[in-house]
């Protein structure tokens, strides 16, 4: 399971690091049972020696754990999970062998680019090895499970009329009824329906905290998530004020546009189902989530019939099959100078939803052999949603070909945030200009009201996901801390989503429920924040791109389609991987060293004005 993270999109994301040197990792609590053994063999090799046999060593063993990776999650039966499993637990044996031999290293003189390195190898990992065989076995086994569980996972009901056959639905058909349906008791339906999966797990998971935070600690880390809070170039507790801080800035955006949506939801829906003074019921807000709103856009248009912009009824009109919509989405990264995908890439890449297998359908991007054998893995349908996915996972795919040539261990984001962002800010690209540009609608409105239509859509989606990419991991570091024990995951879930999101459910929930589980990163342990990051940092690299391009104006009026000077810098800002801290790639890059949430507040101002002029009179808040 170590490296299913790597797997997933982000073969980064397992050895990150910070630049702060792997002082905890080495924490009295953990030295090593033989260090004069060790030592011996440090003096043998110098770090620089030991960092480059490391590179190399790793190549192998991960083309090996993606292969299996790979075949399970694009084709979900026993035998796969079992190869899967095993080759998960062997990645695991291989990072303990690898730690074990790097703590001899600790005090060594090295360059700064092996300190860098080193730092990668040892902070930042989503998932350390438990001393035993035993625990590394049970712990990728369940990884495993959890994660082909609800890939697989449906929720069946008797069919109309008959008592022994069943109706079940998948979680891209329940997704769909929250997307399309704007009836209160078929979206419950499918809502409520979608959170009988995650409970059949809940045990697993229990135990999967338990064996990682073994794992943890057997490296100094207090539990898990400390683990993963060191993967910044920063101490821990400044990382933790970091995101503290970024929520401070967008919070009161986020306030404005829930108070709008509420008014609207409380009109079609009724206020004594959308009462005004209370968290919204999370199943009218367009999402399995509540995470992203933007399916809602009908409910809540500003101005309708201003400057429509229907993309779904556009891609399918244009009749564009799922790799059509991919090469739209290669198209836009090839006009600003980047190379095309290889030949392999179409080949290989899983990009619609088989109709004789289970798979998991949440989208991923993958480098195989850390070289050119890049893919997807998305189940295409001609939506809006999964056409701006396509270019979310392009992203992925773009870094892991500029970084392609880096040592093993700077293949990855400056940090996760980074990797996450690259897709979304050619998505803010995507511009009606640039949709009528390349023929997908053929009229743009140009005034003040179309403006705020095209700015309420994408707060929908980039706005209210501002609490929820925060609340996950503030979930998760608090079970691996121990503060949220197994008998309270329920109670302090919807605790945080009400205090944030300002959401709520609309039926009871209870113990026996695990809807923090009912998320596939969750189910599949892929840290979050990164997501958190990757909205606030997208609108500051949209900027920076934007004035390469030499785009004069507001930058919601910006696309990059075509320029060159900005798809140079985008490249030289892939190119550097993790190579420096993030702090050193991003001041090269658009010169600034701070994440920083004015970027965002600077696009959405139109809006702020509009949604708070709106909301005069209204009681906001829950
Ligand atoms: O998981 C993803 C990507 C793959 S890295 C499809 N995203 C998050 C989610 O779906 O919850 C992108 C946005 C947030
Ligand atoms: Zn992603």
């Amino acid at each position: 399971m170590i490296e299913k993270i790597m797997i997933k999109n982000q073969r980064a994301f397992t050895l990150r690091a910070t630049t702060v040197l792997a002082s905890c990792l080495f924490l009295a609590s953990c030295q090593p049972s033989s260090p004069a053994k060790k030592d011996e063999s440090a003096d043998k090799k110098t770090a620089d020696a030991f960092i480059a046999d490391v590179n190399q060593r790793y190549l192998d063993i991960y083309r090996e754990t993606n292969a299996a990776q790979w075949a399970y999650l694009t084709y979900i039966n026993e035998d796969t999970a079992l190869l899967a499993s095993k080759a998960n637990e062997r990645m695991m044996a291989f990072d303990k062998e690898v730690l074990a031999e790097a703590r001899a290293y600790k005090d060594k003189p090295m360059s700064t680019s092996t300190a860098k390195a080193y730092t990668n190898l040892t902070l930042g990992k989503t998932l350390l090895p438990p001393d035993t065989q035993a625990e590394r076995a049970e712990l990728a086994q369940l990884g495993t499970n959890m994660e082909g569980i609800y890939g697989a996972g449906k929720y069946c009901k008797p069919k109309n009329g008959s008592s022994t056959e069943q109706d079940c639905r998948d979680l891209n058909q329940l997704s769909d009824v929250l997307v399309k349906s704007r009836k209160y008791d078929e979206l419950l339906d499918a809502w409520t329906g979608w959170r009988t999966v995650a409970p059949s797990y809940k045990k697993d998971y229990v135990r999967y905290v338990e064996i990682a935070n073994a794992g943890a600690r057997a490296y100094g880390f207090g539990d898990l998530g400390a683990s993963w809070k060191s993967g910044y170039d920063m101490p821990s507790a400044n990382f933790e004020t970091e995101v503290e801080r970024l929520w401070s800035q967008v919070e009161p955006l986020y306030k404005s546009l829930h108070c709008k949506v509420r008014t609207d939801l409380a009109k079609h829906y009724g206020k004594d189902k959308v009462p005004l003074n209370q968290g919204i019921p999370a199943h009218l807000l367009g999402n399995m989530w509540s995470q992203q709103w933007g399916s809602i856009y009908d409910l809540v248009t500003p101005y309708p019939g201003v400057g429509d912009l229907d993309v779904t009824a556009a891609l399918v009109k244009s009749k564009k099959d799922a790799v059509a919509i991919a090469k739209t989405a290669e198209n836009f990264f090839t006009s600003l100078g980047l190379q095309s995908l290889p030949q392999s890439f179409w080949e290989k890449s899983m990009l619609t939803k088989p109709r004789d297998r289970e798979v998991v359908c949440h989208a991923s991007a993958w480098t195989m052999d850390a070289k050119d054998d890049v893919r997807i893995k998305e189940c295409i349908e001609p939506t809006e949603i999964e056409f701006e996915t396509v270019h979310h996972e392009l992203g992925h795919v773009y870094y892991f070909l500029a970084y392609k040539d880096q040592p093993y261990l700077f293949q990855n984001g400056a940090n996760d945030g980074f990797h996450e962002a690259i897709g979304d800010t050619i998505v803010l690209s995507m511009t009606p200009g640039y949709l009528k540009n390349i023929g997908l609608i053929n009229k743009v409105e140009n005034n003040q009201k179309a403006v705020i239509n095209q700015q309420m859509k994408l707060a929908l989606d980039k706005i209210a996901f501002l609490p929820f990419g925060k609340i996950i991991d503030q979930w998760r570091w608090q079970v691996f801390s121990g503060k949220i024990k197994p008998e309270h995951y329920n109670e302090s879930w919807w605790q945080l989503v009400n205090q944030y999101q300002g959401i709520r459910s609309a039926v009871p929930r209870s113990e026996n429920d695990f809807d923090a589980g009912s998320k596939y990163h969750v189910a599949a342990n892929v840290p979050y924040t990164r997501y958190f990051i990757a909205h606030i940092l997208q609108f500051q690299f949209h900027k920076a791109l934007c004035e390469a391009a030499g785009f004069k104006g507001p930058l919601h009026e910006c696309s990059i389609y075509n320029s060159k000077e900005a798809g140079k810098k985008l490249q030289m800002l892939l190119a550097a991987g993790s190579s420096k801290p993030w702090q050193d790639v991003l001041e090269e890059a658009i010169g600034t060293r701070e994440m920083d949430a004015s970027a965002i507040l600077d696009y959405f101002a139109p809006l702020k004005a509009w949604l708070d002029e709106q909301n005069k009179g209204q009681a906001c808040g829950w």
